[in-house]
């Protein structure tokens, strides 16, 4: 059956997994991209299109919590080099300011390319005819332009939810113009910052040498292709109402009795990756403690760092030297009961989510470079009382709208030493006026809003074209 909307993103927002008797079932999958894209297909009849994770090839179309679902199969080669590969340790250190050394292999590239392909023919299949098909991230650069090819009738965007760099950095990417020429097959490419638009544009006119000007590229086929900012956002309503619910608010004063009621809680919440920052603000705040600036007494840290993309090497590098600063930290400063910083390698519901950030006075969120990062928003969201402060990176995307947080520069540990020392001890009312400005900003700009605004940008999209589209396409 053809469908009006599609989205294709990499992964299901469902995992295949193992169930306890041994058969195959489907298990709710956390993440960034998920968390904005399920209230949008909520809201449209939609199918999505994506990797449910694991290797079975077997797997037809299936609907889950009332969402229509296709799974795409990936082998384990697929998963090696274009997955791990290509997108993880090329993409993702390259668009994240090289905070490590991309790799670039040309066995990893063509499984790009192959992968994408077959993502772009799916979405061929499932699209009836004039459909608005979303591309998300990444992974699938390639996809709109090969869609394209295949069914000019779509009407096609694309949204990067991580940054695109500045020209000095992609110029490094052996196959850069191909990723441009990719990106340039949707009618409406979209980005989490104006910054990150005007770099795409600028390197369109270098390096493919298309005609710009503003936010638009213009095509010698006649089409026209707008780049954009679009802000994700977080349902704001949806996390404070959990945060509201009798359960989360027992929860959360239970993680603070069974964290010895300490006089303050800092709170780290993120997937274990090293774009995140996690190294440098947990030894930040084991300093502070060995000058004496905090007691272990008062105060404790702890830390989420959920798994994820365990088989790339970096990652596990990662892990362990998180996780023996963390053994060297509370050896040097906990006591018997008080480790200083509580560590979690885990993935947990969102309820005890919210129950953690409910129980958290100081929130640190220090990535060294991100999109946005939901996290600094979910923490604001849950903040019903108008109190908790935030310490947030200012590399991070969502500083652009969170200015009344204490804004770090992640690099410069004495200056995050300070944030946080200010955060801990600032008065109350000073946190609530912070608060509240930034609860007005998440509230009024949720991702219900930033869905929609994407939605209407891409139906406007092609209002300059020279040439005619099908009429009501
Ligand atoms: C990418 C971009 C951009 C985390 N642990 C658990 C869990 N999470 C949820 C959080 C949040 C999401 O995952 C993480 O989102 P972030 O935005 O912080 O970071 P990335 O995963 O790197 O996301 C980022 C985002 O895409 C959206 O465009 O903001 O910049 O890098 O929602 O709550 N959720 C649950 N259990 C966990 O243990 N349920």
């Amino acid at each position: 059956m053809p469908y009006d909307l599609v989205i294709v993103a990499n992964r299901l927002p469902v995992d295949r997994v193992e169930l306890a008797d041994g058969t195959k079932g489907w298990r709710t999958s956390p993440g960034g991209l998920v968390t904005a894209i399920e209230p949008v297909m909520r809201a449209n009849h939609g199918i999505w299109i994506g990797w449910p994770g694991g290797t079975d090839s077997d797997l037809e179309p299936f609907e889950s919590d009332g969402l229509e679902l296709a799974p795409m199969s990936m082998s384990a080669q697929e998963i090696e080099e274009f997955y791990e590969g290509f997108s993880n340790a090329t993409l993702w250190p390259l668009y994240h300011d090289l905070v490590a050394k991309p790799e670039f292999h040309r066995e990893w590239w063509d499984s790009y390319v192959q992968v994408n392909q077959r993502f772009a023919e799916r979405a061929a299949e499932l699209a009836a005819e004039g459909a608005t098909v979303w591309v998300h991230d990444y992974q699938l650069q390639l996809v709109p332009q090969m869609l394209r090819t295949l069914r000019p009738d779509l009407r096609i965007g694309f949204y990067l939810h991580i940054p695109f760099p500045p020209a000095e950095l992609f110029q490094q990417l052996p196959w850069r113009r191909q990723i441009l020429e990719g990106l340039l097959g949707a009618d409406l490419v979209g980005f989490q910052l104006a910054g990150a638009a005007q770099n795409f544009v600028r390197l369109v006119r270098q390096r493919v040498g298309h005609k710009t000007h503003r936010d638009l590229v213009y095509l010698p086929d006649g089409r026209t292709v707008r780049a954009a900012p679009f802000p994700i956002s977080i349902d704001a309503r949806g996390f404070e109402e959990m945060a509201r619910s009798e359960s989360v608010v027992a929860r959360a004063a239970e993680l603070r009795e069974a964290l010895g009621n300490p006089r303050k809680v800092f709170l780290g919440v993120d997937r274990l990756d090293y774009t995140k920052g996690i190294y440098a603000r947990l030894r930040a705040f084991a300093e502070l403690m060995g000058e004496g600036h905090i007691d272990v007494e008062d105060a404790v840290f702890v830390q989420v760092a959920a798994p994820s993309r365990e088989q790339v090497e970096q990652y596990r590098l990662l892990r362990d030297e998180i996780e023996r600063l963390v053994g060297r930290i509370n050896g040097d400063h906990g006591r018997i009961g008080r480790p200083a910083i509580h560590y979690l390698h885990s993935s947990y519901p969102r309820e005890e989510m919210a129950a953690m950030y409910a129980a958290a006075d100081v929130m640190v969120v220090t990535p060294y470079r991100d999109g946005m990062n939901l996290v600094a928003k979910e923490y604001v969201a849950c903040r019903y009382q108008d109190d908790g402060a935030l310490v947030l990176s200012e590399f991070a995307g969502a500083a652009d709208e969170l200015r009344q947080a204490w804004l770090v520069n992640p690099h410069d540990i004495n200056g995050m030493k300070s944030a946080l020392l200010e955060a801990y001890q600032a008065d109350e009312k000073e946190v609530t006026r912070r608060m509240r400005a930034m609860r007005k900003q998440v509230t009024q700009h949720d991702v219900q809003a930033w869905a929609a605004s994407f939605m209407t940008g891409l139906s406007d999209a092609g209002v300059h074209d020279k040439d005619v589209r099908t009429p009501g396409a």
